[in-house]
């Protein structure tokens, strides 16, 4: 059995349990069932000071109406009430609630539990059951509990981060265990995250969140072992179990982000397309890559540099030799409108007296991981024997945080926490050993020493926490920029991820869109695919689609390995470039919108990748196969084939009808049409009621417009829009230098009024006109904006209607009659 280190018994949830239940040596205790009704009798026993919020016998505390904390109490050691994912003021939270018979009941809930199988019911207010049956186990063998619940017909399972597989996760199981999986397949598990969350999905949208706070090891199981069972179990605890109401994903979706935390506004720069190669040797390759890019007017804002930048592949150097002067690299680069962002990998070489700093200052600070007889852990990784440090404690996380410094004075402006799962090589485990020892110093844990065993799924996340708050502290009115490979939950506060080494295959373009979809449905908004496929070499049409499906993913970034052949768009001649550059051209038009959908990620947690449930529960039951389906926000469908190699047509499904292809700007005349694959389309389609934002196309996003601001109006129901700038990288926009303006449209038989609202914030845009165009539009019309008539041209009948308007920065209306 694992074993863990003293830790002191302060959650009474574990006390109650071990003592009431007699069970002394644990070993006897693991095979016994324990109801969950005589566990929260027992609990609350102990601990009555812990459950005045909760209905009087049960410890299920309800943080809000929605939110529901189980604490499952584990027999080690480690019952304290801490956690790397939820906040000490969020697990503090209580809504009120009212004692029932059998359990109580909150503004949005009824609990009840069955006194006689000890199984949780879940209903909301008007008794409609969310989530029957779910019944807590202890069982043999490593595993120290069990969740069971039942599997409802037709109800499936979305989340638990980059795990592979389909975006339903029903019929298989999983581990969590942050794994380096360099050349992972369709089906390979564990995967390089841990997001032990979950959302069920019912035929008719209802939707339910699991998240088990627990960073041990566990396992989920949505029916593989036993059909129509769900089990969810771990190696050790100790754990909190949270429930999640909803009724609707995005209800479950924003909850889980409101106890996890938001991820943060991007800089609008990480919103452009990134270049990327593992690695760019030299200065001048580098700067000769930028020179094509733009010479061949591919926009682009980000050049990344991967490990052979550095000296020897020491983190936190520079080999000189090849890059002699970073300050004028990045200075030079930045003219031409690129940002640039190096790695800095996590194991710190072992060289003791070779002055290499962060080495010497760790060892100064005691800042690295430890055997279990004291001395320092070493291992072997990129630079040769490394040492790692421990992130788990405060101090140490500063120390790591401040070895940015220099590479801040020399422009870089952004950085990449790779092999933090935490990957060792010349070992069958792929990571360090599970005795390592930890010196947990951090938030409101108890000062500890803790087994690897315990901190191996947040190690990865504590590294990109210390790189995020070290470049706050550094320049504090800055949008720290991270890229992590490995993490928890909750690590979305701190960097944007990508899904590791995926390979140059069509079932990998396919993984590509799944593991980004619940990547985003599990609180990582912000997450890209290597384009191209990292390992192998990508045929030119497979970079092609990668390209077009890429450039409506939340993170666009082109990166492949070593040894592999180049894939650079231009690299499969003029015709492919053509196609890649015209997708890459339409992120950057669109750029307006997807900053609206970030701003709006930043403070709801919607994802800006949607699986098409997300806001149309119709498709749940479309007859279409929408498994590379996805919106971005809720206005733009992109609907790629499922086959995506295969000529053959296929069906897709827009739902509820009268959407509009986003190409063409016309209405689609059906809610289902064949599309037959060419490889220089990929079908998108505008939602009935959108207001797009674009702007004119640039070569990044630090150019300016120039021109109007280009507004698409696509009449329909819930018609709306939404603007939002800001200076794209201070933290000045949380002290109002922001700007945002709803505008919204109403159409009736005489025509149809385009609103703006007078508009919130500061900020003053780089735009002084709007260009409208209504699409779809019928007839002749007269435009009239603050009573005076306002020139308009129509493409044709049934196709667009354009005029220009000044900016609307005192809000306005906009009235077009038909004539
Ligand atoms: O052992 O830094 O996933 O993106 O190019 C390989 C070199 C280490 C793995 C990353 C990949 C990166 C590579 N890294």
């Amino acid at each position: 059995m694992r074993r863990l280190s003293p830790r002191p018994l302060t959650r009474p949830a574990s006390v109650g349990l071990l003592r009431k239940a007699g069970t002394t040596p644990y070993a006897r205790a693991m095979s016994r069932f324990l109801p969950l009704a005589s566990l929260l009798a027992l609990v609350a026993a102990s601990s009555s000071a812990q459950s005045t919020a909760a209905a009087k016998g049960l410890n299920v505390t309800a943080l809000t109406p929605t939110i529901l904390r189980i604490p499952l109490a584990t027999p080690g050691p480690s019952a304290e009430n801490s956690s790397w994912a939820v906040s000490a003021a969020v697990r503090a939270q209580r809504a009120p609630v009212t004692p029932t018979a059998d359990g109580f009941t909150t503004d949005a809930l009824q609990v009840a539990i069955d006194q006689k199988t000890g199984a949780l019911t879940l209903r909301d207010r008007s008794s409609r059951t969310i989530l029957a049956g779910l019944s807590l186990q202890r069982t043999a063998g490593q595993t120290v509990f069990t969740l069971r619940a039942p599997m409802p017909a037709g109800e499936r399972y979305v989340g638990l981060g980059d795990k592979t597989g389909g975006l339903d996760r029903r019929g298989s199981s999983f581990v969590n265990w942050n794994t380096d999986a360099y050349g992972f397949g369709t089906a390979t598990d564990p995967i390089y995250k841990s997001i032990p969350f979950f959302i069920a999905v019912g035929k008719d949208g209802a939707a339910y969140g699991v998240f088990l706070d627990d960073p041990q090891r566990s396992w989920f199981d949505f029916g593989h072992r036993e059909e129509n069972v769900l089990t969810i179990g771990a190696d050790a605890g100790p754990a909190d179990l949270y429930l999640i109401a909803g009724p609707t994903v995005a209800d479950v979706v924003r909850r889980y982000t409101d106890l996890t935390g938001k991820a943060p506004l991007p800089p609008r720069w990480a919103l452009g397309y990134q270049q990327s190669r593992y690695s760019y040797m030299s200065e001048a390759e580098l700067r000769t890559v930028a020179g094509r890019l733009r010479s061949e007017h591919i926009p682009t804002d980000v050049l990344w540099l991967d490990i052979d930048f550095q000296d020897r592949n020491r983190p936190f150097t520079v080999n000189r030799t090849t890059f002699p002067d970073m300050k004028r690299l990045t200075a030079d680069l930045g003219k031409d409108g690129f940002k640039l962002i190096t790695i800095t990998d996590l194991h710190i070489a072992h060289a003791p007296n070779q002055s290499y700093s962060p080495y010497d200052s760790g060892v100064a600070g005691d800042h690295f991981l430890k055997n279990p007889d004291g001395s320092t852990y070493v291992a072997p990784v990129w630079p040769g024997p490394s040492v790692f440090p421990d992130f788990t404690r405060a101090s140490t996380r500063r120390w790591w945080g401040d070895l940015y410094r220099p590479f801040l004075d020399d422009g870089v402006a952004g950085f990449w926490n790779d092999m933090n799962e935490p990957a060792i090589f010349d070992t069958p485990t792929k990571t360090m050993p599970l005795d390592t020892r930890h010196r947990i110093d951090s938030d409101d844990f108890a000062a500890r020493t803790a087994t690897h065993a315990e901190i191996h799924n947040v190690y990865g996340m504590e590294n990109s926490r210390a790189t995020y708050e070290g470049l706050l502290r550094l320049r504090p009115n800055s949008r720290p920029f991270v890229m992590t490979r490995a993490s928890y939950a909750g690590g979305q506060r701190y960097a944007v991820t990508w899904t590791g080494d995926n390979s140059a295959s069509w079932d990998h373009l396919r993984l590509m869109v799944q593991q980004l979809l619940n990547l985003g449905l599990s609180g990582f908004s912000w997450a890209g695919a290597d384009i191209g496929g990292f390992t192998g070499g990508p045929s030119p049409e497979l970079l092609t689609r990668f390209t077009q499906i890429g450039a409506f993913t939340p993170i666009f970034r082109n990166h492949s390995a070593k040894d592999t052949p180049r894939v650079e768009p231009w690299l499969d001649g003029p015709q492919q470039l053509a196609i890649r550059r015209r997708f890459i051209e339409e992120r950057y038009r669109l750029l307006p919108y997807f900053y609206a959908v970030a701003e709006q990620n930043s403070r709801t947690g919607d994802p800006v990748m949607r699986p098409l449930f997300y806001d149309f529960s119709k498709a749940l039951t479309a007859p279409c196969d929408q498994s590379m389906s996805f919106t971005v926000g809720r206005d733009l469908l992109v609907a790629a084939s499922p086959k995506p190699e295969s000529p053959q047509a296929y069906d897709i499904c827009l739902p509820g009808g009268g959407w509009y292809d986003y190409w063409t700007g016309k209405r689609v005349p059906a809610d289902k049409i064949s599309e037959t694959p060419a490889l220089e389309r990929l079908p998108v389609f505008v939602r009935p009621g959108a207001i797009l934002p674009r702007q004119p196309l640039t070569q990044s996003t630090a150019e300016v417009p120039s021109g109007p601001l280009e507004l698409h109006v696509y009449p329909g129901p819930d018609c709306a829009g939404t603007l939002y700038w800001d200076d794209g990288t201070s933290l000045d926009y949380r002290r109002r230098a922001f700007l945002r303006q709803a505008i919204r449209c109403s159409a009736d038989a005489s025509g149809l009024r385009l609103t703006f609202a007078p508009r919130d914030g500061s900020y003053r845009p780089w735009w002084r006109e709007l260009a409208v165009t209504v699409h779809g539009w019928t007839g002749a019309s007269r435009v009239e904006g603050a009573g005076r008539p306002i020139a308009a041209t129509a493409d044709g009948p049934g196709e667009a209607l354009r005029f220009i308007l000044p900016d609307q920065s005192r809000g306005g209306e906009v009235v077009i009659r038909r004539q």
